[in-house]
């Protein structure tokens, strides 16, 4: 299976994603927790996202297609994997298209977490408490938030034209929303079955 989580940042991908990986036996790849690695390293690469991350903004399409690409060439990732965090842009999905055709692995589905922009900045303001990260802070939500409203949500009608994209509400438990997932992940399965 090859699936693309997608939402407005906090809207539950990477936690979804985490509990999802086991039953699926695929590997989660989120590009947030890539370039926070490499911040944690401090690498160059690490050293020039901060600074980037930290404001709220997104880096550029060049660095985050050499990271996808390289990922998505691990041996881990040939049966497939849940992609949490990518593409964020119409740039970004077409360059992810081409990458899945050069390799002969095209996506199966693409699942859209609905959440409301207040639930999502309650939930950073919750774990910029407990975690600290700067970029939960709610002024930096709102921006994260205004980027995903001009840059990313367009994305979602690239991926329903194909005919791949679910949307799913991701307000409530977490079992439910998982639940919720792995419903719209059967009937995946089902109709390309
Ligand atoms: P990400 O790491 O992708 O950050 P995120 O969008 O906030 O998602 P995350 O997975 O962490 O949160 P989740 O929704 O699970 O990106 C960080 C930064 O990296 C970007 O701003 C950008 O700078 C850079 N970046 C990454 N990819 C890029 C790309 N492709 N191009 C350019 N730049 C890129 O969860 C949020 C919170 O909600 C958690 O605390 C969780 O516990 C809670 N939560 C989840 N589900 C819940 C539920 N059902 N109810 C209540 N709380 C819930």
């Amino acid at each position: 299976m090859r699936l693309v989580l997608f939402g407005a940042p906090g809207s539950g991908k990477g936690t979804q994603a985490a509990r999802l990986k086991q039953d699926l036996g695929i590997p989660h790849i989120s590009t947030g927790d890539l370039l926070r690695a490499e911040i944690k390293a401090e690498s160059e690469l690490g050293k020039k996202a901060k600074s980037i991350m930290d404001a709220g903004q997104l880096l550029s399409d060049d660095i985050m297609l050499g990271i996808i690409e390289d990922r998505l060439g691990q041996a881990d990732a040939k049966p497939g994997f849940i992609l949490d965090g990518y593409p964020r842009n119409l740039a970004q999905a077409e360059a992810l298209d081409a990458v899945l055709a050069r390799i002969g692995q095209p996506l199966d589905v693409v699942i859209k977490l609905d959440v409301p922009n207040e639930a999502i900045v309650d939930r950073c303001v919750v774990r910029f408490n407990k975690e600290g990260r700067p970029d939960d802070n709610p002024d930096t939500v709102k921006k994260r938030l205004a980027i995903y409203a001009d840059q990313t949500a367009p994305v979602a009608a690239f991926y329903e034209k194909r005919g791949k994209l679910k949307v799913v509400d991701g307000v409530g438990e977490l079992d439910d929303v998982t639940a919720r997932i792995k419903t719209a992940l059967g009937q995946t399965t089902a109709a390309s079955a």
